[in-house]
C-alpha cells in the first residue's frame, strides 16, 4: 500500500488533497538515535520524572543538564545524519500540491537537516534554549548548558534551560496542529509509540475528521487499532516505499 495506491481514482486521495504527518523517534532510529520506550531506549536508563518535568528540574537542574548535554552533543556527532525516512518526507513536501505538515515529536534536528520546511516541533529543540527568568531564547545553542550560564537578555543565572517541552507543559503550536488536523484528508503516523498525549489523540482527531488514517512503524503501537492502515518495518524501508 503506497499514497500512490490512494491516488487511484477508485480511492480517496487527490494530489491537492491536505497530508498531515506525525513523527516521533523510531523515524530517528536508524540515524543512531535512542528512542524512548524500546527495551534499550531512555527511559529504559534514566527516571522520567527526574530528567522531563519542571520539578525534576527544579530538584536537581545539573542532573537535567547532564541529560540533555549528552543528547545534544550524541546529535551533533558528525555519524549522526538524516535517513532515508526523513529524506522521503523532505521530499514528499516538495512535490506534494496540496497542504502539507509534518508535526515531530522528536527535539532533533534531522527533518529540518533532511530539507523539510512546514515543520512543527511540538516538544520543542535540542538546540535551542531559553531563560526561566525572562523567557529570552537562543534559538542554536550546541554547547554544553549550566546553571552557571548567563542569560544574555536579563543577565541572570540558573535560568537557562532546554527548549524542551517537559511532562505537565503544554506543547507548541497546539491550535495550528488542531486546525490541520481538523481539515486533513490523509494522516501518517510514523516511528511513536503513541503513549504520549495530546500527540497520541491526534489520529482520532483526524478520523473524526474523515482523513485516511496510517501508521508506518517498526511494530503496532499502543493506538494501532485506530488506524484505518498500517505497514510494519523499519522506518528507511516502509517510508520511503509508502511516499514515493
Ligand atoms: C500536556 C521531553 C497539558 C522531550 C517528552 C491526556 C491529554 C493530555 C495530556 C495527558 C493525557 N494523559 C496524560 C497526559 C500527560 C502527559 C502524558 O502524555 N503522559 C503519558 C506518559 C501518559 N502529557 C504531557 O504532559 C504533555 N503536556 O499535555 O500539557 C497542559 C495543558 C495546559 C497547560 C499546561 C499543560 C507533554 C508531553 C511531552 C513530554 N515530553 N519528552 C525529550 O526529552 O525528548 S515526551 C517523549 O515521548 C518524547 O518527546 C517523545 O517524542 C515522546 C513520544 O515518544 P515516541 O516518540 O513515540 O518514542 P517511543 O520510544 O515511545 O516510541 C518509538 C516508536 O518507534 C516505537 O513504537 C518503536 O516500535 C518505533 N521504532 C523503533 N525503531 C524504529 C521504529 N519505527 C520505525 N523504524 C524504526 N527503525
Amino acid at each position: 500500500m503506497t499514497i500512490a495506491n490512494h491516488l487511484k481514482p477508485a480511492n480517496r486521495l487527490t494530489p491537492t488533497d491536505s497530508i498531515v504527518i506525525l513523527t516521533g523517534a523510531g523515524i530517528s532510529k536508524e540515524s543512531g538515535l535512542d528512542t524512548f520506550r524500546c527495551a534499550d531506549g531512555i527511559w529504559a536508563k534514566v527516571d522520567l520524572e527526574d530528567v522531563a518535568t519542571p520539578e525534576g528540574f527544579a530538584r536537581d537542574p545539573a542532573l537535567v543538564h547532564r541529560f540533555y548535554n549528552d543528547r545534544r552533543r550524541g546529535l551533533l556527532d558528525p555519524a549522526v545524519q538524516p535517513n532515508a525516512a526523513h529524506a522521503a518526507l523532505a521530499a514528499l513536501e516538495r512535490r506534494w500540491k496540496g497542504e502539507f505538515l509534518l508535526v515531530t515529536q522528536n527535539i532533533d534536528d534531522l527533518h529540518e537537516r533532511a530539507g523539510s520546511q512546514a515543520l512543527i516541533h511540538m516538544h520543542g529543540e535540542l538546540t535551542a534554549v531559553f531563560c526561566g527568568h525572562c523567557g529570552h531564547k537562543v534559538e542554536r545553542w550546541t554547547g554544553d548548558l549550566s546553571v552557571e550560564d548567563v542569560c544574555p537578555s536579563c543577565i541572570r543565572k540558573g535560568g537557562m534551560r532546554p527548549d524542551v517541552v517537559w511532562f505537565g507543559e503544554m506543547p507548541y503550536q497546539m491550535e495550528r496542529i488542531h486546525r490541520a488536523l481538523g481539515a486533513c484528508d490523509l494522516f501518517l503516523s510514523i516511528g511513536t509509540s503513541g503513549n504520549v498525549y495530546p500527540a497520541a489523540g491526534f489520529v482520532a482527531e483526524a478520523r473524526n475528521a474523515g482523513a485516511l488514517t496510517v501508521e508506518l512503524n517498526l511494530e503496532p503501537s499502543a493506538g494501532a487499532s485506530l488506524f484505518a492502515g498500517s505497514v510494519n518495518g523499519p522506518a528507511t524501508e516502509v517510508v520511503p516505499a509508502f511516499v514515493d
